[in-house]
């Protein structure tokens, strides 16, 4: 489908479904005109729910002798944008409600009179034929904007950006931004009412306004063209449908420069030849400046070309068989007991991976920022980007399957540009029933209508050992629609061995590539103790796991990769042993202080073995 006809069809509109519900965002909003919002905001802790009928977004200051206000954003808490607020005070360790972050916009030249250490940012205001938008990257779980008093958008959804339109809303002087920000787990939510990793609340992304003319590009995906390697073919959607508007797409390294035209419909495509295109590969990167021209106004991006495919039960980029030496982590510094929001986070993390001898990451379990996203593809590393359908989901409830149709276009409008991205996952660990086999069909239709260039995948946890045939299988009708097949399977830790792992075998989707894309067992750091004992918890025991389960997997005949559980330790409120635990999911090969335990090295080695396989081959 195309971008005009699934605009048409509302498919780009999916989050509509909530009144005022705030729009998806524009692709590559750090490559154009934006203002950082971050920094320090005014917030109020509101766990009972009053600050609607206290109109607390009204920020109202005493007028008359007889008048006072049960609230003041000035004189209280401070909490840093982008974060999350669980690590910034004690007290908000645990909290899952509501908190009201507040900060003024002050437009124009004349400063109004604003109470003593109110947060502010000046904003020039939007010239003649100028427009702005006000962009979250993701603020976790749901959210209700307001601004001067006014209810202006709300979003659902923790891990994916959205916008609002504020320029024709703003007056000169002092404006009032109010966000109600909630992350109580519901039952309809995604993820639902429990899973494994730390619920980190906030504004936990970048916080921007972004200035564009009248008429924008809104959306665009350039990439290799279906038929040939050395074409390239670019979609463009404008903000609003007007025939024969020129786009021109430039990149000068390969002396492209060419014009389209939009239809009635604003959208527009050409295809391009190219001569000498060096493509991406995993360890391999390479990109390109490109820019994108309307109406004089440039947007730039660095853009890489790659393929990837299924060839029976291999997995092939640029052609070339590749065994994903993957490896997933949280969204989260577990040093700072808190998420990633940074360049540097994401800096940290992904040289970690590169220490490790991976080429892959699987980012758990919902997208994760973009500084992450792009620089995994500097640093040539290819990316498995899933959203948090994570166990419990209600696939009966239509409300959820929209919404999670909704989050599965935010994650791939965001980031279909970003040739790193070599898997979208839709699922994991969802047992077959007719209403969760409709729900995810339903989903991964709309992720092919929006792109087809990636190979999708979920991961399952419904693998067992059959005594009777004397090995792995699995029942999941569901596998037939994906073209590759990931198995989350814990031997050794949640399950015991039936016999020698070597001498197990495997026979789960044998005519797909399949991954193992989790297993594993918890130790802690520092721990010593008996190698066969789960109980001890210790760096043996994780060793010997490693090692047996390395073993196992020599018999699985389409295995095309693995992704151990997990890179580092990390936060989760049922983690409740009080010596091992402490609230942490020990199965990090790096502790939470990232000191490398006996696994790590049983990883490396077979990494490092893997690799130098293929470049024999
Ligand atoms: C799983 C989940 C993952 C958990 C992991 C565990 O199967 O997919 O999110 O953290 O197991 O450690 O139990």
């Amino acid at each position: 489908m195309k971008l005009h006809a699934m605009l048409a069809s509302g498919l780009l509109c999916l989050t509509s479904v909530a009144p005022l519900a705030a729009r998806p965002a524009m692709t590559n909003v750090y490559g154009r005109d934006c203002q950082s919002l971050n920094g320090k905001w005014a917030a109020i802790v509101d766990p009972y729910d009053q600050g609607i009928p206290k109109e607390i977004f009204l920020n109202r200051t005493p007028q008359q002798d007889t008048e006072f206000f049960e609230y003041a954003f000035e004189g209280g808490l401070r909490l840093e944008v982008p974060g999350d607020w669980n690590s910034q005070r004690p007290e908000l360790e645990y909290y899952e409600g509501t908190v009201w972050y507040a900060r003024h916009l002050v437009v124009g030249t004349s400063a109004p009179q604003l109470p003593e250490g109110a947060c502010v940012t000046p904003v020039e205001a939007p010239r003649d034929g100028e427009r702005l938008f006000l962009h979250f990257g993701a603020v976790n779980y749901r959210c209700n904007v307001y601004l001067n008093g006014e209810k202006i958008a709300s979003h659902e959804g923790g891990f994916t950006p959205f916008e609002i339109e504020i320029g024709d809303r703003l007056h000169e002087g002092d404006n009032f931004l109010a966000v109600e920000v909630n992350n109580r787990r519901t039952p309809d939510a995604i993820p639902a009412m429990a899973f494994d990793w730390w619920n980190y609340g906030g504004i936990t992304r970048d916080v921007m306004l972004v200035r564009t003319p009248e008429r924008y590009i809104r959306d665009y995906f350039l990439r290799l063209d279906d038929a040939s390697d050395k074409r390239l073919r670019l979609d463009v959607e404008l903000s609003e449908p007007a025939e024969g508007t020129e786009v021109t797409l430039r990149i000068p390294e390969l002396g492209v420069e060419k014009t389209l035209r939009t239809d009635g419909q604003g959208h527009g495509e050409v295809t391009v030849d190219v001569r000498n295109l060096k493509l991406w590969a995993p360890e391999a990167p390479y990109l390109y400046d490109v820019e994108l021209t309307c109406g004089g106004v440039s947007l730039d991006d660095r853009i890489g070309f790659r393929r990837i495919a299924v060839d029976g039960t291999k997995v092939l980029v640029n052609g070339r068989e590749v065994f994903l030496r993957s490896i997933s982590f949280h969204e989260e510094i577990p040093q700072r007991r808190g998420r990633a929001c940074t360049p540097a986070d994401a800096r940290m993390l992904l040289s970690e991976v590169q220490a490790l001898g991976a080429n892959m990451v699987r980012l758990a379990h919902y997208p994760q920022n973009e500084h992450t996203v792009r620089m995994a593809e500097e640093m040539g590393i290819l990316l498995w980007e899933e959203i948090p359908i994570w166990q419990g989901i209600d696939f009966t409830d239509e409300s959820t399957a929209a919404k999670a149709r909704g989050m599965l276009q935010e994650m791939i409008v965001r980031d279909r540009n970003r040739c790193a991205i070599g898997f979208w996952g839709i699922a994991n660990e969802t047992r077959p029933s007719e209403a969760r086999n409709a729900f995810l069909s339903r989903l991964l239709e709309t992720g092919r209508s929006l792109d087809n260039s990636r190979l999708y995948v979920a991961a399952f946890d419904n693998a067992y050992y059959m005594k009777q045939s004397d090995r792995f299988e699995m029942h999941d009708e569901f596998t037939r629609l994906l073209d590759v097949v990931a198995v989350n399977k814990y031997m050794g830790w949640y399950a015991p061995w039936p016999k020698d792992p070597a001498s197990i075998q495997w026979a789960i989707c044998l005519d797909k590539p399949l991954i193992i894309s989790e297993f594993g067992g918890e130790a802690l750091y520092g721990q010593h103790g008996d190698r066969r004992r789960a109980s001890s918890w210790s760096e043996e025991h994780q060793e010997q796991l490693y090692a047996d389960n390395l073993a196992m997997f020599e018999n699985i005949p389409n295995l095309v990769g693995i992704s151990p559980w997990i890179l580092f330790d990390f936060r989760s409120p049922f983690r409740f042993h009080p010596v091992n635990q402490e609230g942490w999911n020990r199965k990090g090969l790096l502790s939470d202080r990232g000191q490398r335990k006996k696994a790590w090295y049983v990883i490396h080695d077979y990494y490092r073995s893997k690799r130098e396989e293929q470049s024999r081959n």
